[in-house]
């Protein structure tokens, strides 16, 4: 039986961060064994709020090397770029018919981001139908299973619903109807606490960060807001750091950890610097592989090359199929 498929991409706006990291990357590296994956830079996704043209293809680059820098293997995933495949956009067209205007006004991503931008009148109509390329995305390699972090739950339900009107209108069982696989820490909250670590609003940690910033913005990060003074017992279920060393530190620290904090035996700062030294045990590696494929431009190259074709060959069957289901000449006929 074929292997069940994973599409995931996520946008060249900046630095990844570990929110990026704890809730999707690393769930994407454990599942390369078990899983076909595509996973792309979604360039085309990135240009739906104001932008920088002229930085745009850098970030592009440093977003794919993060991927590969964070155990994306590209012997065993198809690694590119979106807008490499053009593919996409075309079926994001034609699955826009059979998405409702109504479903994309409901998407409390596009709420925030026009607020953060301006008035969502003012927003970019591809701000607003974001959720369809998603869709196209996911659904162009009829990709069965997609890890990203809980923010994309409401974005995932509506290619669900394209995907079930797309097969009752034109062929049953076209489309599969792609479920979300979640890592175990699927919000990871700003350094702020206020809302979750995002690269747009600068409350981040970045993955590949250096030891000595890293130590800086973890040491005035948000805890548990009711524990003011080291004495008072804190709530490690409710502390964002605490999420953090679920996904990073050894399984038998953790209830160590806990208790030391319920009991009030050490203070934040003990437990940051017990998550400094398990961050530096995850990301020194990750920084290492970065700097040696940045000094290696023609080996991503190859890399964003080859997955490209392979993305492409697998996008052109499934146009080629909507295409003729849907009446649409296209122009190869
Ligand atoms: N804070 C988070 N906790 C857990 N998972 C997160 N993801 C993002 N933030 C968190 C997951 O990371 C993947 C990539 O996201 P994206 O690049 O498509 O954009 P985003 O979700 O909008 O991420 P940012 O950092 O908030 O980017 P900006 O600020 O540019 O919009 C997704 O799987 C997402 O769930």
């Amino acid at each position: 039986m074929a292997r069940k498929r994973i599409l995931s991409g996520m946008q060249p706006t900046g630095e990844l961060h570990l929110g990026n990291y704890l809730g999707a990357l690393k769930n994407w590296v454990n599942l390369q064994a078990d899983y076909d994956c595509f996973f792309c830079v979604v360039d085309q996704h990135a240009i739906t709020v104001s932008y920088d043209n002229k930085a745009l293809p850098k970030l592009v680059d440093d977003l794919a090397i993060s991927y590969l820098a964070g155990g994306v293997d590209p012997s065993r995933s198809t690694v590119f770029v979106q807008s490499a495949v053009p593919e996409h956009t075309e079926l994001a067209w034609y699955l826009a018919t059979v998405t409702q205007y109504g479903e994309l006004g409901r998407m409390t991503q596009f709420k925030d981001k026009s607020e953060q931008t301006g008035a969502e009148a003012g927003a970019s109509a591809a701000l607003f139908t974001y959720p369809v390329l998603m869709a196209a995305d996911i659904l162009i390699y009829k990709a069965t299973h997609v890890p990203v972090g809980d923010d994309q739950t409401q974005h995932l339900e509506l290619a669900r619903n394209a995907a079930q009107r797309f097969n009752s209108r034109f062929k049953k069982g076209f489309f599969p109807e792609p479920q979300g696989l979640y890592s175990a820490t699927p919000r990871i909250m700003g350094l702020d606490g206020h809302k979750k670590m995002s690269k747009s609003l600068g409350n981040h940690i970045g993955m590949l960060e250096e030891p000595k910033p890293l130590w800086k913005k973890l040491a005035g990060a948000y805890t548990d807001p009711q524990r003011t003074t080291q004495d008072e017992p804190g709530r490690p279920e409710l502390c964002n750091l605490f999420r953090m060393h679920t996904a990073l530190t050894a399984a038998d620290r953790l209830p160590v950890i806990a208790e030391q904090c319920r009991s009030a035996a050490f203070g934040c700062g003990h437990c940051k610097k017990e998550l400094e030294a398990s961050l530096d045990r995850e990301l020194a590696p990750m920084r290492e592989r970065a700097k040696e494929l940045r000094a290696n431009p023609e080996r991503l190259r190859e890399i964003l090359g080859d997955g490209a074709a392979k993305a492409r060959a697998v996008a052109r069957e499934t146009l080629r199929e909507v295409r003729e289901l849907m009446g649409i000449r296209g122009p190869s006929l």
